[in-house]
């Protein structure tokens, strides 16, 4: 079959699946602009979606690739991660090939907006899928006339059968501003990442790839023009106080997340920026 793209209903909200080569498909919701399904030819979901997720069009949706812009977190007084997530975004471009599909959506600022954050701006997300990967690029412009900073990130949860197995590789000597102790800035020194607690940690400046090795199912994690790497797992009690995670949650899920977190990004009038995250099936 020809990779192709559809407008679909997902859990009562609109959304398209593509379908890749080789059975590889993708579904992104016109909320947030937001990765929602990522099957790989083998048929296998690799994005974490809560059961328990909200689709009322206007919670957050727990789970996918949330874009969050133009706040990270809680690091300043916007929404929490801001205000793109819950944003109905526009289609803007569509196209396939042989080997990929691919989607843009686009969302720009408007009076409500800029009653929570006064500059205006574009903003573009697009999802390209092939066989064994996706790549997502998020295109910020200024069109105001003066420069702004933000922070943001592509907040992929990935699905894992159970984090306790998982390990992550591509971090080992990075500095990781630790939310989990008081915000400790701390050298990581193993060579891999074990999960055996809640996990809240902003890596700084990474430069490398990271390896999700998961039984024997890995992935491949890169990202270009976002510095940082967050890693979220919100452990037994984290996730108890999620009312949108059922209770064994945390065990499936491990955020690998592409952010502008420590730094804000400063862009000028008529300037653009691009981040992307690529995630590969190996
Ligand atoms: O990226 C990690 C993080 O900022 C955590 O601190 C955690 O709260 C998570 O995001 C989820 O945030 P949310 O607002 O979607 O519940």
């Amino acid at each position: 079959m020809k990779p192709s793209i559809e407008s679909v209903d997902f859990n009562g909200l609109p959304a398209w699946r593509l379908d890749g080569p080789r059975g590889a498909s993708a579904v992104i919701g016109q909320m947030g602009a937001q990765t929602l399904s990522w099957r790989t030819p083998d048929g296998r979901e690799r994005l974490y979606l809560s059961e328990r997720a909200i689709f009322d069009g206007n919670a957050p949706i727990r789970g996918g690739i949330p874009v969050c812009f133009p706040q990270f977190g809680a690091l300043g007084a916007l929404p929490k991660h801001g205000f793109l997530r819950t944003r109905q975004w526009s289609p803007a471009a569509r196209r396939c090939g042989d080997d990929y599909a691919l989607m843009t959506l686009e969302t720009a600022d408007d009076e409500a907006t800029r009653r929570l954050w006064p500059h205006p701006f574009r903003a573009e997300l697009t999802l390209m899928l092939e066989a064994d990967r996706i790549d997502l690029e998020l295109c910020v412009a200024n069109t105001g006339d003066a420069p702004f900073a933000f922070t943001g990130a592509l907040h992929t949860y990935l699905r894992v059968i159970q984090v306790e197995d998982a390990a992550l590789e591509g971090l080992y000597g990075h500095d990781y501003r630790d939310a989990g102790n008081g915000g400790r800035i701390t050298r990581d020194s193993g060579p891999e990442l074990l999960v055996d607690g809640p996990l809240d940690r902003i890596y700084h400046d990474v430069r490398r790839p990271q390896l999700l090795k998961a039984g024997n199912h890995s992935l491949g994690i890169q990202s270009q023009g976002f510095p940082d790497v967050v890693v979220w797992n919100p452990w037994v009690e984290g996730c108890a106080a999620l009312p949108d995670m059922p209770p064994d949650g945390w065990r499936r899920m491990l955020c690998v997340e592409a952010a502008a977190a420590r730094q804000p990004v400063t862009l000028e009038a008529g300037e653009e920026w691009y981040g992307r995250q690529t995630l590969v099936a190996l």
